[in-house]
């Protein structure tokens, strides 16, 4: 994490050097003793074996957290393997922990690739304050029931090794806590969970982004290069989207709903281009594969259907853009066009808001997104529903400039009020307070 210096106030500013533990995806020999250490933090390098690795990440993290949380139960696989291999990747990260950690140390796990970490961690290090973080969604109890009972409850006792689990949304708190009452009989006062001698917050902290950094860079000469390009040489209206190559994106509802669209409102043939950019991911896993050429079909089609010598409707990209680019278009953009069918949160419609320092814009936002329960202004789509997207791009495209300004400046002021700095504060104050704030409840 990259702090700037105007942010004196936030919580990692004041403390002591971070020691951060992540996977190395060079081997131990590979990275020759190498270490990467700056004035703000020191990196710690796990090392997991390649065949551990393959359950670990791609088996059990991607081929079946990844498909239940998201609602896509059928390309769930339940390996007996794959936990295995996750138990151990777990314990590789718990012994570097164990070599790094010092008494009154605050550790902050991330993400589902770790749920039996906080505690693992607990048991050796009572005293030690613990976070979690979930960075996807935490799915109905119906969903999460489908893991077989020793790891299903092995995922919540190891969640609940934490002082605070955090999630994006109240969804998925209420979801979680559901299935700590059904999996390990664990009740909760007001999101309190009781494990004995100690009590567990379980809350949502919506993740954000660094606000100034995007609406700073609106400025930016590359930014502008771009913006200014963009403009000249695409269509009248500019749509577009950017995500990985995952199913849960929605990226081919996106284009049925685009195809919809020029089918109802064929008034806009040859003013329209939709940049959509895909950015390569996980693609050793065959479900990706597949995935990638019905898209690359799908635009061909669509681009064959309706394109003519002077006209091409879709400009599709499939590799990711550099940091100017993304902002040229954030800020060259008429409209973004974000429809996953699941999302944790979605931090690409946050970064677009945030760059539209002119104000101008219109968000189009699946309701599956995390993100749509802050960003209530934006056109609130269902990404299964075709008709709707079309109907939301045009509603976009005659949308006034004066709407338009005051849409984008409440989802902005919002944003910069709640950027990632204030979201790491929080997160950190509440563990910090966590015993306080519970007696102080228990007078209310
Ligand atoms: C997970 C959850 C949750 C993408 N392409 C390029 C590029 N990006 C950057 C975006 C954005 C990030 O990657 C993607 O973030 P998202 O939130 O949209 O999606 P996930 O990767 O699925 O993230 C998600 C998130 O965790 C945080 O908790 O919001 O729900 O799934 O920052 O800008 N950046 C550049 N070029 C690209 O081509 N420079």
């Amino acid at each position: 994490m990259s702090l700037t210096a105007e942010r004196k106030d936030s919580f990692f500013s004041k403390q002591e050097k971070i020691q951060w533990i992540g996977y190395s995806e060079q081997t131990e020999e590979e990275l020759g003793g190498l270490s990467i250490e700056n004035d703000s933090f020191q990196v710690h390098p796990v090392f997991i074996p390649e065949q551990v690795n393959e359950d670990y990440y791609e088996g059990f993290c991607n081929n079946l957290i990844w498909p239940l949380c998201h609602y896509f139960p059928y390309l769930a696989r339940f390996e007996d393997h794959y936990f295995e291999a996750y138990k151990t990747a777990n314990k590789l990260f718990f012994d570097k922990v164990d070599q790094v950690i010092q008494p009154g140390d605050t550790i902050w796990v991330q993400d589902y690739q770790l749920m039996l970490l906080p505690e693992m961690i607990r048991q050796k290090y009572p005293d030690n304050k613990i976070g979690f973080f979930f960075h996807i969604p935490f799915p109905s109890y119906e969903l999460f029931r489908m893991l077989p009972v020793i790891w299903r409850k092995a995922i919540v006792d190891g969640i609940l090794g934490a002082d605070v689990v955090g999630f994006h949304t109240n969804d998925y708190v209420e979801n979680f806590l559901k299935a700590a009452r059904l999996v390990s009989g664990y009740g909760n006062k007001l999101h309190y969970v009781h494990m004995g001698n100690r009590i567990v917050k379980i809350d949502s902290f919506p993740i954000s982004i660094d606000y100034e950094k995007f609406n700073g860079s609106y400025d930016d000469p590359e930014v502008a290069e771009v913006r200014d390009q963009s403009r000249a040489s695409l269509m009248e209206k500019i749509i577009f989207s950017v995500d990985r190559l995952d199913y849960s994106k929605g990226i081919r509802h996106r284009l049925h709903g685009f195809t919809k669209f020029l089918q109802d409102y064929p008034q806009w043939h040859g003013k329209v281009s939709f940049v959509m950019v895909v950015v390569p991911s996980r693609d050793t896993i065959e479900q990706y594969q597949f995935m990638k050429m019905e898209i690359d079909q799908t635009v061909g089609r669509i681009n064959a259907a309706y394109g003519d010598i002077y006209w091409q409707p879709i400009i599709y990209q499939y590799r990711s853009m550099s940091y100017p680019e993304l902002v040229g278009m954030y800020t060259a953009s008429d409209v973004a066009l974000i429809t996953p069918l699941r999302d944790g949160m979605n931090l690409v419609c946050k970064e677009f808001v945030a760059s539209r320092k002119d104000s101008q814009g219109v968000l189009i936002l699946s309701e599956m997104a995390g993100a749509a329960q802050e960003l209530g202004e934006a056109l609130i789509i269902n990404p299964f529903d075709i008709n709707g997207i079309a109907q939301a791009i045009q509603e976009a495209f005659e949308m006034p400039a004066q709407e338009q300004t005051k849409r984008m400046d409440a989802m902005r002021e919002r944003i910069r009020d709640y950027d990632v700095f204030a979201w790491t504060n929080d997160f950190f104050t509440q563990m910090m307070m966590l015993e306080q704030e519970y007696e102080r409840l228990k007078q209310v």
